[in-house]
């Protein structure tokens, strides 16, 4: 028999709290592709389970400024632990784990409501830069231990995946709702369909599975040395 869910009052905590939630987020194709792997990979892990949290996955507009409003609001409703956004990197033959986001819009080609800012920053005043708060060199490992391509990348590029990335970390730096968060970004290569290097759909998948592990049980990287790592 279907049950009727309890009533509670507006913006009064749920009885029993969420079970946490993991974001992932990839985009949908862009400069004139019929698809993305970043989007595709994020879909299959929709409502999966990864230690404990609940994997929610959206798709963003290859889109300066709506992607960033999209994030925004995915952030509101669901509050994550972690938030990992997913990028396609044609032309890149392993995961790329982002280092660091900078304030900078300079759009090599145009988006796809056919925008294209030039040296224009991603939040006006904001700081030059983010490092990702996920711990890049365990996930490195991770990866590498389970056969899959991977590498430390230092530039997220200056399209709407750095766009996103620097968005995401200002938020997760700036609003107190978010302050236990963290947050990061991975560029993955094309798919088989779409020219070389590439990668299987079902490989980037296991890989932001094994990612997403790891990032929940590894100390956040902080721009410091630590645990060992090396180059
Ligand atoms: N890759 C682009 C934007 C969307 C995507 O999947 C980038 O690297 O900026």
């Amino acid at each position: 028999m279907p049950t009727t869910p309890a009533r509670r009052a507006p913006g009064a905590p749920p009885k029993t709290p969420l079970r946490p939630r993991v974001l992932l987020t990839g985009f949908d194709a862009f400069g004139g592709a019929t698809l993305n792997p970043s989007g595709l990979a994020v879909q299959a892990l929709h409502g999966r389970q990864v230690l404990g949290h609940t994997v929610v996955a959206a798709q963003l507009p290859t889109v300066f400024g709506a992607s960033l409003r999209a994030l925004q609001a995915l952030l509101d409703q669901h509050q994550p632990a972690l938030v990992l956004c997913v990028g396609q990197a044609g032309g890149r033959g392993a995961m790329s784990l982002e280092r660091v986001a900078i304030n900078v819009d300079d759009a090599p080609i145009p988006d796809n409501t056919g925008a294209q800012p030039i040296d224009a920053p991603v939040v006006p005043g904001g700081p030059v830069a983010y490092l990702s708060t996920l711990p890049i060199k365990a996930m490195l490992g991770a990866l590498q231990r389970e056969g899959l391509r991977a590498e430390v990348s230092q530039t997220a590029g200056t399209f709407v995946c750095n766009h996103v990335f620097y968005g995401l970390m200002h938020a997760l730096a700036t609003q107190p709702a978010l302050r236990h968060a963290r947050g990061g970004f991975v560029h993955v290569p094309w798919l088989p369909e779409q020219g070389s290097p590439h990668m299987a759909l079902a490989d980037v998948v296991q890989g932001l599975r094994v990612a997403l592990r790891c990032a929940l049980v590894n100390p956040p990287y902080t721009g410091q040395p630590g645990a060992g790592a090396t180059h």
